[in-house]
């Protein structure tokens, strides 16, 4: 098939770019490499180099002799989005290309804005240029699991049936999202449903879990130059990637609040997966489907004992430390949610194991001189944004960065 990747410089993006290419399909992968940028102004880095854009692409075509052709661009143009759907045609765009973060978004109202008016711009670029240019192709688009919120109901794959004074109807689920971040896909989903509905588009809404994990079996080709990035600040790390980084280097291990939050979570490899699984088995015209993509649930608790029990194991020192909740959610609550759809497609998923963590710690002690500890701390708080939390965060930031040993000294 002739698949474009939106968003094809990013930590989900580029290795789904390159199973796509590993599996003899076209790929076009286009990005406007926006998350190096904000990376740069926030003054954060990934754990280990991120090779540039074009050069891994160019990395994969010569190792594989397949080609990943690469456009470096942004979809809030809509002249691009016209262009890659006249020119490369595709019948399938996978479009991971949007700000992901949901603290960036709450830093400040700037932030905000970028985060709404990328996302929701950049999606209706994409449902224009396909109403005009190629109505048949199928969008398969990155939702999140934190669209829902977490309900004291069970939460079903979009739609649910709704009984109201004697009266049904199958309606969207009703959603409560978690931050301005969260709110731009909803946002996304309402414009893309109304869009499959008037003008018979076919989407799938991918409603994501929080994504760990580095390793593809493509990166295996050139575990440097194809590498994806691996984030443990506060602001683009997420929550397990963030704990190993933690214990890699002793520092507590950053639980917000009680640690009863409930969220959904999958392997980066069963991303993959999904998303082909998606684009195999397309929606039909006019269809709005959504499917929740996840395969375990873990409180937050649970995924810190998990990861300091590994640690343990290979002799580091790990303690778990509650944190005042920098977010508004809440951290004890009911949390439900189905996730059947992409089981019946075939998905096999990819449990967390200890053997899965103990790479990604292996991983972070081979860079453990690169970590810096002041990106660690959560600086943006859910009611005052960005500046309200630097001195909350002094705290930690006091000491300076610490000399270490080699990982070989201490693993
Ligand atoms: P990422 O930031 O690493 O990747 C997104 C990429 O899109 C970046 O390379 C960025 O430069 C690019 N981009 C952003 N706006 C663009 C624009 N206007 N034009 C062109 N390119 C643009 O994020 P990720 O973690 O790979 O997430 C990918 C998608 O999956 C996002 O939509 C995110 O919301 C969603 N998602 C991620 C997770 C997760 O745990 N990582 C979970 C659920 C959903
Ligand atoms: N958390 C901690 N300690 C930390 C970091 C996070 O306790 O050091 C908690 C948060 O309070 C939250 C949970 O862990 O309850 C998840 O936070 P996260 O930062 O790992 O994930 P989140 O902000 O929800 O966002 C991530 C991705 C986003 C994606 C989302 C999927 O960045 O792109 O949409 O996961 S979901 O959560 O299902 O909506």
């Amino acid at each position: 098939m002739r698949i474009c990747v939106l968003g094809g410089d990013g930590y989900l993006g580029w290795p789904t770019a390159m199973y796509f290419s590993a599996r003899g399909h076209s790929v076009l992968a286009v990005d406007n490499c926006m998350k190096r940028r904000l990376e740069a102004e926030l003054d954060v880095i990934p754990l280990e180099d991120v090779p540039d854009f074009k050069q891994r692409a160019e990395r994969w075509n010569v190792l594989t002799g397949w080609e990943i052709e690469v456009v470096r661009g942004d979809i809030t143009q809509a002249d691009l989005m016209n262009q890659i759907c006249v020119n490369f045609h595709p019948e399938v765009i996978v479009h991971f290309a949007e700000q992901p973060s949901a603290p960036y978004s709450m830093i400040g109202r700037d932030a905000a804005v970028l985060t709404q008016q990328n996302n929701i711009v950049g999606t209706l670029n994409v449902m224009f240029a396909m109403r005009e240019h190629c109505p048949d192709a199928e969008l398969v688009k990155l939702g999140t699991m934190g669209e829902y919120g977490t309900p004291n109901i069970d939460i079903e794959e979009g739609w649910i049936e709704i009984t109201h004074k004697g009266r049904s109807d199958r309606l969207p689920y009703p959603k409560r999202p978690s931050s301005l971040y969260h709110c731009s896909k909803v946002h996304d989903s309402v414009n893309l449903e109304f869009a499959c509905r008037s003008w018979g588009l076919r989407v799938t809404d991918l409603n994501q879990g929080v994504v760990y994990g580095i390793e593809t079996d493509e990166m295996s080709l050139d575990r440097k130059a194809l590498r994806t990035s691996f984030h443990y600040d506060d602001v683009f790390g997420t929550v397990l990637n963030r704990f190993v980084v933690q214990a890699a280097i002793g520092m507590p291990l950053t639980v917000y609040g009680k640690g009863g939050q409930t969220r959904s979570f999958l392997n980066i490899k069963d991303t993959l997966q999904c998303v082909e699984l998606a684009s195999v088995n397309p929606a039909s015209r006019g269809e709005f489907r959504v499917f929740n993509q996840f395969t375990e649930l873990f409180s937050i608790l649970e995924l810190a004992e998990r990861v300091k029990r590994v640690a343990q194991a290979r002799g580091l020192c790990v303690e778990i430390q509650g944190v005042a909740n920098p977010r508004v959610e809440s951290e004890l609550h009911y949390y439900n949610a189905a996730n059947t759809s992409l089981l019946a497609l075939g998905l096999k998923p990819h449990l967390l194991s200890d053997e899965l963590l103990d790479g990604m710690l292996e991983r972070a002690l081979e860079a453990r001189n690169q970590i810096r500890e002041r990106l660690i701390p959560p600086r943006v708080d859910w009611k005052r944004g960005m500046a309200a939390v630097t001195s909350a965060a002094a705290g930690f930031e006091a000491a300076p960065e610490p000399e270490r040993e080699p990982a070989a000294a201490t693993a």
